[in-house]
């Protein structure tokens, strides 16, 4: 069995639950926020049979799309910290979907 760990941007987070859902996968949904926006997202916690991976990683990318976000910078485009209070806003492309698939030692309901 595996664990996969979606972190999807909230906007996508309902059609993806009830996708998943509709498939038969058991989904535990969070609501998270991003280290470097400090904006919400949602990570949904997907547990699947081995063979059913492939599956649920092509509904997940069937539902996120990416999208672009202003976000506000205060170190310029070398990295390197920028005195005082400057800052500027920066354009990133966020998603469609972060995941992390880990291996299931056991899978237990008790
Ligand atoms: P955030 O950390 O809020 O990042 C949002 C987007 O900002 C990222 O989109 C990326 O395009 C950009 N970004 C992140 N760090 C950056 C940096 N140091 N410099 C320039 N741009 C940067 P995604 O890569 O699609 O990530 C979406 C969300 O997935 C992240 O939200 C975070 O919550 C999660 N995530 C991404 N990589 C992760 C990782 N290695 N471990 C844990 N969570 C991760």
């Amino acid at each position: 069995m595996k664990l996969i760990i979606a972190i999807v941007q909230d906007e996508d987070s309902s059609r993806l639950l009830m996708g998943l859902m509709e498939k038969g996968f058991g989904v535990t949904k969070l609501a998270t926020t991003g280290g470097f926006l400090r904006a919400g997202n949602t990570t949904l916690l997907i547990g699947v049979e081995d063979e059913r991976v492939d599956e649920a990683v092509r509904a997940i990318e069937s539902v996120c799309k990416s999208r672009k976000q202003l976000t506000t910078a205060h170190t310029n485009p070398a990295g390197v910290p920028v005195g005082g209070f400057t800052s500027f806003p920066v354009e990133v492309t966020v998603g469609g979907a972060t995941l992390f698939v880990l291996s299931v030692d056991q899978f237990l309901k008790v």
